[in-house]
Protein backbone atom coordinates (compact mmCIF):
# COMPACT_ATOMS: atom_id res chain seq x y z
CA UNK A 1 0.00 0.00 0.00
CA UNK A 2 1.64 3.34 -0.93
CA UNK A 3 1.81 5.72 1.78
CA UNK A 4 0.68 9.06 1.62
CA UNK A 5 3.16 12.02 3.04
CA UNK A 6 1.28 12.95 6.95
CA UNK A 7 1.97 16.50 6.46
CA UNK A 8 0.74 18.60 9.34
CA UNK A 9 0.24 22.83 8.90
CA UNK A 10 2.72 24.08 10.98
CA UNK A 11 2.69 28.03 10.10
CA UNK A 12 2.64 30.42 7.67
CA UNK A 13 5.58 33.07 7.40
CA UNK A 14 6.14 36.36 5.58
CA UNK A 15 9.92 35.69 5.79
CA UNK A 16 12.77 33.50 5.43
CA UNK A 17 13.66 34.50 9.30
CA UNK A 18 9.98 33.60 10.46
CA UNK A 19 10.71 29.80 9.45
CA UNK A 20 12.24 27.24 12.51
CA UNK A 21 15.31 24.90 11.31
CA UNK A 22 14.16 21.88 9.39
CA UNK A 23 16.46 18.72 8.84
CA UNK A 24 15.62 19.01 5.47
CA UNK A 25 13.25 20.86 3.48
CA UNK A 26 11.41 20.56 0.27
CA UNK A 27 9.74 23.58 -1.84
CA UNK A 28 6.80 23.75 -4.14
CA UNK A 29 6.89 26.85 -6.32
CA UNK A 30 4.67 27.59 -9.43
CA UNK A 31 2.52 30.36 -10.99
CA UNK A 32 -0.38 31.09 -9.34
CA UNK A 33 -3.10 28.34 -10.46
CA UNK A 34 -0.71 26.12 -11.53
CA UNK A 35 -2.04 23.25 -8.62
CA UNK A 36 0.22 23.60 -5.87
CA UNK A 37 -1.55 23.06 -3.09
CA UNK A 38 -3.94 20.99 -4.51
CA UNK A 39 -0.86 17.85 -5.21
CA UNK A 40 0.17 19.05 -1.21
CA UNK A 41 -3.11 17.57 -0.68
CA UNK A 42 -3.35 14.71 -2.83
CA UNK A 43 0.69 13.84 -1.66
CA UNK A 44 -1.22 13.78 1.98
CA UNK A 45 -4.22 12.49 0.65
CA UNK A 46 -6.21 15.08 2.71
CA UNK A 47 -8.88 17.19 1.21
CA UNK A 48 -8.00 20.55 3.20
CA UNK A 49 -4.11 20.73 4.18
CA UNK A 50 -3.78 23.39 1.77
CA UNK A 51 -5.91 26.09 0.99
CA UNK A 52 -7.44 25.18 -2.88
CA UNK A 53 -9.06 28.23 -4.69
CA UNK A 54 -10.44 29.35 -8.21
CA UNK A 55 -9.18 32.45 -7.49
CA UNK A 56 -5.41 32.61 -8.15
CA UNK A 57 -3.31 33.83 -5.53
CA UNK A 58 -4.71 32.43 -2.35
CA UNK A 59 -1.95 31.74 -1.62
CA UNK A 60 0.28 34.57 -0.15
CA UNK A 61 2.64 33.52 2.34
CA UNK A 62 5.24 30.21 3.13
CA UNK A 63 2.91 27.62 4.19
CA UNK A 64 5.41 25.48 6.04
CA UNK A 65 3.74 21.90 6.53
CA UNK A 66 5.93 18.42 8.33
CA UNK A 67 6.19 15.65 8.38
CA UNK A 68 6.65 12.85 11.41
CA UNK A 69 10.10 12.41 10.79
CA UNK A 70 10.69 16.96 11.50
CA UNK A 71 11.41 17.10 7.69
CA UNK A 72 9.48 19.86 6.03
CA UNK A 73 7.64 21.08 3.05
CA UNK A 74 6.65 24.68 2.06
CA UNK A 75 3.90 25.38 -0.42
CA UNK A 76 4.91 28.83 -1.87
CA UNK A 77 2.73 31.73 -3.21
CA UNK A 78 2.30 31.65 -6.79
CA UNK A 79 3.44 34.28 -9.54
CA UNK A 80 1.90 35.43 -13.03
CA UNK A 81 -1.17 36.71 -11.36
CA UNK A 82 -1.22 39.62 -13.68
CA UNK A 83 -4.40 41.40 -11.34
CA UNK A 84 -1.86 41.97 -7.88
CA UNK A 85 -0.07 45.05 -8.14
CA UNK A 86 3.93 46.17 -8.98
CA UNK A 87 4.82 46.54 -5.77
CA UNK A 88 2.71 43.28 -4.40
CA UNK A 89 4.69 41.15 -7.36
CA UNK A 90 8.28 43.00 -6.46
CA UNK A 91 7.28 41.86 -2.57
CA UNK A 92 6.44 38.38 -4.07
CA UNK A 93 9.92 38.22 -5.58
CA UNK A 94 11.57 39.83 -2.88
CA UNK A 95 10.30 37.15 -0.35
CA UNK A 96 10.80 33.71 -2.85
CA UNK A 97 14.05 34.89 -3.48
CA UNK A 98 15.15 35.05 -0.22
CA UNK A 99 13.94 32.21 0.59
CA UNK A 100 14.66 30.30 -2.43
CA UNK A 101 18.79 31.49 -1.59
CA UNK A 102 18.62 31.91 1.76
CA UNK A 103 16.95 28.81 3.37
CA UNK A 104 19.77 26.20 3.59
CA UNK A 105 17.48 22.79 4.49
CA UNK A 106 16.06 23.33 0.97
CA UNK A 107 17.32 19.53 -0.80
CA UNK A 108 14.46 19.87 -3.77
CA UNK A 109 12.65 22.83 -5.18
CA UNK A 110 9.82 21.45 -7.29
CA UNK A 111 8.73 23.78 -9.99
CA UNK A 112 5.12 23.67 -10.95
CA UNK A 113 4.50 23.54 -14.68
CA UNK A 114 0.78 23.83 -15.96
CA UNK A 115 0.30 20.61 -17.94
CA UNK A 116 -2.20 22.06 -19.74
CA UNK A 117 -0.68 25.28 -20.54
CA UNK A 118 3.09 24.58 -20.71
CA UNK A 119 6.04 26.34 -19.01
CA UNK A 120 4.99 30.04 -19.45
CA UNK A 121 7.62 32.98 -20.18
CA UNK A 122 7.78 33.38 -16.01
CA UNK A 123 8.42 29.47 -15.66
CA UNK A 124 11.07 29.68 -18.16
CA UNK A 125 12.81 32.57 -16.56
CA UNK A 126 11.76 30.66 -12.85
CA UNK A 127 13.89 28.08 -14.25
CA UNK A 128 16.90 29.88 -15.88
CA UNK A 129 17.42 31.68 -12.28
CA UNK A 130 17.45 28.37 -10.63
CA UNK A 131 19.99 27.08 -13.17
CA UNK A 132 22.26 30.16 -12.54
CA UNK A 133 21.88 29.88 -8.72
CA UNK A 134 23.02 26.42 -8.72
CA UNK A 135 19.92 25.59 -7.41
CA UNK A 136 18.43 21.64 -6.75
CA UNK A 137 14.97 21.67 -8.74
CA UNK A 138 13.25 19.17 -10.48
CA UNK A 139 10.04 20.07 -12.54
CA UNK A 140 6.47 18.48 -11.97
CA UNK A 141 3.91 19.11 -14.78
CA UNK A 142 0.53 19.45 -12.97
CA UNK A 143 -3.03 18.41 -14.16
CA UNK A 144 -2.18 15.37 -16.17
CA UNK A 145 -5.89 14.68 -16.41
CA UNK A 146 -6.80 17.95 -18.70
CA UNK A 147 -4.38 16.89 -21.28
CA UNK A 148 -6.33 14.81 -24.02
CA UNK A 149 -4.72 11.20 -23.90
CA UNK A 150 -4.31 11.62 -27.75
CA UNK A 151 -1.89 14.55 -27.60
CA UNK A 152 0.02 13.27 -24.16
CA UNK A 153 2.96 11.85 -26.31
CA UNK A 154 3.69 15.10 -27.92
CA UNK A 155 2.63 17.26 -25.16
CA UNK A 156 5.39 15.51 -22.87
CA UNK A 157 8.15 16.22 -25.47
CA UNK A 158 7.20 19.84 -25.99
CA UNK A 159 7.02 20.82 -21.90
CA UNK A 160 10.35 19.11 -21.69
CA UNK A 161 12.02 20.61 -24.21
CA UNK A 162 10.07 23.98 -23.32
CA UNK A 163 11.89 23.53 -19.67
CA UNK A 164 15.20 22.69 -21.48
CA UNK A 165 14.63 18.74 -20.43
CA UNK A 166 14.24 15.48 -21.66
CA UNK A 167 11.10 14.03 -21.70
CA UNK A 168 12.07 11.67 -18.34
CA UNK A 169 13.49 14.45 -16.41
CA UNK A 170 9.62 15.55 -15.88
CA UNK A 171 7.33 13.90 -13.14
CA UNK A 172 3.95 14.18 -14.59
CA UNK A 173 1.08 14.48 -11.93
CA UNK A 174 -2.94 14.81 -11.54
CA UNK A 175 -4.04 16.03 -8.18
CA UNK A 176 -7.74 15.34 -9.53
CA UNK A 177 -7.18 12.01 -10.73
CA UNK A 178 -4.35 11.02 -8.51
CA UNK A 179 -1.79 9.76 -11.43
CA UNK A 180 1.72 10.20 -9.94
CA UNK A 181 0.93 11.20 -7.20
CA UNK A 182 2.43 7.71 -5.10
CA UNK A 183 5.48 7.84 -7.06
CA UNK A 184 6.27 11.79 -6.10
CA UNK A 185 5.74 11.06 -2.79
CA UNK A 186 7.85 8.61 -2.30
CA UNK A 187 10.56 10.52 -4.69
CA UNK A 188 10.11 13.52 -1.60
CA UNK A 189 10.77 11.20 0.53
CA UNK A 190 13.74 9.81 -0.87
CA UNK A 191 15.02 13.44 -1.44
CA UNK A 192 13.88 14.44 2.30
CA UNK A 193 16.04 11.10 3.49
CA UNK A 194 19.42 11.86 1.46
N1 LIG B 1 -8.37 19.13 -13.57
C1 LIG B 1 -7.50 19.40 -12.61
N2 LIG B 1 -7.59 20.56 -11.94
C2 LIG B 1 -6.67 20.82 -10.97
C3 LIG B 1 -5.63 19.90 -10.68
N3 LIG B 1 -4.87 20.45 -9.70
C4 LIG B 1 -5.43 21.64 -9.38
N4 LIG B 1 -6.52 21.89 -10.15
C5 LIG B 1 -7.39 23.08 -10.10
O1 LIG B 1 -6.63 24.25 -10.36
C6 LIG B 1 -7.05 25.35 -9.55
C7 LIG B 1 -5.90 25.93 -8.76
O2 LIG B 1 -5.42 24.97 -7.85
P1 LIG B 1 -4.53 25.37 -6.58
O3 LIG B 1 -4.04 24.10 -6.00
O4 LIG B 1 -5.26 26.30 -5.67
O5 LIG B 1 -3.33 26.17 -7.29
P2 LIG B 1 -2.09 26.93 -6.60
O6 LIG B 1 -0.92 26.67 -7.47
O7 LIG B 1 -1.95 26.51 -5.17
O8 LIG B 1 -2.53 28.46 -6.73
P3 LIG B 1 -2.06 29.73 -5.84
O9 LIG B 1 -2.18 29.36 -4.38
O10 LIG B 1 -2.97 30.81 -6.28
O11 LIG B 1 -0.64 30.03 -6.21
C8 LIG B 1 -8.19 24.80 -8.68
O12 LIG B 1 -9.41 25.12 -9.29
C9 LIG B 1 -7.95 23.30 -8.69
O13 LIG B 1 -9.11 22.55 -8.46
C10 LIG B 1 -5.57 18.67 -11.43
O14 LIG B 1 -4.72 17.79 -11.24
N5 LIG B 1 -6.52 18.48 -12.38
MG1 LIG C 1 -1.92 27.63 -3.41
Amino acid sequence: MPQPLQLRFVKSADDLSALPPSPAEVAVVGRSNVGKSSLLNALARRNKLAHVSKTPGRTQLLNLFELPDGTTVVDCPGYGYAAVSKSMRAGWQQMIEGYLTGREELVKILVLVDGEVGPTKLDVQLLEWLRAEDLPYAVIATKHDKVKSSLREKRKKDLAAGCGLDKGEVIWVSAAKNVGVDRLADQIRNWLAE
